[in-house]
């Protein structure tokens, strides 16, 4: 015998709704009270329970199908008839023991969520709605599969932790920047744009602290000046940056946690055995940053050989994915331009980076001379993630960059002066 279950009066004033959900197939078997569907109207979300025992004979509504009061919702053959009919043949009776299951057994296995299913009470459906969650992202630990109202919150807290999910990101408010004077809109370029993501990325994720310290470079300043001489033929451009690489390359050696990244899920470190360095280049696009590979292995003419090169094939946009790929540490340069001391912004998946600022001719007090005396004194900082690195070390690479950037026989290769 079959049964119609009709929509029954949802109370409140409530005279339509939607169906968000039907939570039943054809050919289901289903008990009394078990809920069938969940609709939705501009007021509230409500699961629809059936009135009988049976098996789902025919759904006569459809997902976002607007329902009113008394409409016929589902046509259910009732209990007593299968069981009835249970009796019959030996092929049936087959069937009594599968089907001998207690009701709570085949409910239990009917109502396993599949992947497109989700249960949740209303109120949990009604909030993730107003927020945009898509409740299929949130493990359930209720009765059956369900997602509890905790499980909801859980949720929620942890993408607020994570700040930087667009799920929580609140839409800026437009400005009108017209009404205090003329403007002029320049949109960004895909590099900045990509830029500006991974930056903000890094700030938000990253913990990081900067530390600053000079090196006094008179006597490097000096033998770069007799390098760029002796290179002026081959025209090569030999500037302080061939030597910082360098200088970074023999400190990374000393000081492995620098060189190495976090893995995937922030347990381990991976310590690189392979220094490839990458370089900050001003382009008109805006930041790019080419990598030099294997700088430890390069002499000072090929690293500036190859600064060149890959600035150039910055600046002109030709520059391969692999030629921007599988830095290890970076270096930042504004020495050629100006000011002293920055912070530059780790660059991840790395977790440290030099900033170089412009040096300049100083009084400098000379313990053994005990006299001022000038010194030409580079600027730098070192910015780390203090996940990986802590502060000691910190100090302890900015100290022994200085100390190899003063000694210049860190510099000769193969010479006598
Ligand atoms: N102190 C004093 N003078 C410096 C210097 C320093 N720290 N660094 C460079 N100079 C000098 C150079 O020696 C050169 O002078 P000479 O011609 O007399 O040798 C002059 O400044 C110009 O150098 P440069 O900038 O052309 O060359 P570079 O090798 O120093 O830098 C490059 C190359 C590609 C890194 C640079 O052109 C660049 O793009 N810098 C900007 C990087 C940037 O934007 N970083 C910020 C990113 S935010 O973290």
């Amino acid at each position: 015998m079959n049964y119609d279950i009709l929509l029954p009066d949802l109370g409140e004033g409530i005279e339509s709704a939607e169906v968000s959900e039907i939570l039943i197939s054809v050919g289901d078997k289903i008990e009394k009270d078990e809920t069938m569907l969940v609709l939705e109207s501009d007021k509230a979300s409500m699961e629809i329970p059936s009135d009988v025992s049976g098996v789902v004979k025919e759904i006569a509504i459809k997902k976002g199908d607007e329902l009113t009061v008394g409409q016929l919702l589902v046509k259910v053959e009732l209990e007593e008839k299968v069981s009835t009919q249970k009796q019959k043949t030996e092929n049936q009776k087959q069937e009594v023991i599968v089907e001998s299951r207690t009701p709570s057994e085949i409910k239990k296995e009917k109502r396993k969520p599949t992947k497109d299913s989700v249960f949740a009470s209303p109120g949990v459906r009604r909030l993730s709605r107003e927020l945009e969650i898509n409740l299929k992202n949130i493990t359930p630990t209720g009765q059956k599969g369900r997602i509890t109202k905790e499980d909801l919150h859980l949720y929620i807290k942890s993408r607020i932790n994570k700040t930087t999910q667009p799920e929580i990101k609140t839409p800026k408010k437009k400005i009108d920047f017209s009404i205090w004077g003329p403007i002029e809109e320049k949109p960004l370029t895909k590099i900045q744009k990509i830029t500006g993501e991974r930056l903000q990325a890094a700030w938000s994720e990253i913990p990081q602290v900067t530390q600053f310290n000079t090196a006094d470079i008179t006597d490097l300043n000096s033998f770069r000046k007799k390098l760029k001489e002796e290179n002026t033929e081959n025209k090569t451009k030999i500037t302080f940056l061939p030597f910082l690489i360098k200088a970074v390359s023999i400190v990374l050696e000393k000081h492995p946690h620098f060189n190495s990244s976090l893995d995937h899920n922030e347990k381990t470190l991976i310590l690189k055995n392979y220094c490839h360095i990458g370089v900050a280049v001003d382009t008109e696009q805006g930041l790019v940053v080419p990598v030099i590979k294997d700088a430890n292995k390069k002499s000072l003419i090929d690293l500036s050989n190859e600064l060149e090169r890959i600035s150039n094939k910055a600046r002109n946009k030709k520059l391969s994915t692999n030629e921007i790929k599988g830095a290890t540490f970076t270096v930042s340069s504004l020495g050629g331009i100006g000011g002293s001391f920055f912070t530059p912004i780790v660059n991840p998946p790395e977790v440290a980076i030099l900033g170089v600022s412009k040096s300049t001719w100083k009084q400098v007090y000379d313990e053994n001379w005990k006299e001022f005396k000038p010194r030409f004194v580079l600027p730098f900082s070192v910015s780390y993630d203090h996940r990986v690195i802590d502060g000691a070390e910190g100090a302890r690479f900015v100290n022994a960059l200085s100390s190899v950037l003063e000694n210049i026989n860190n510099f000769k290769e193969n010479r006598d002066n």
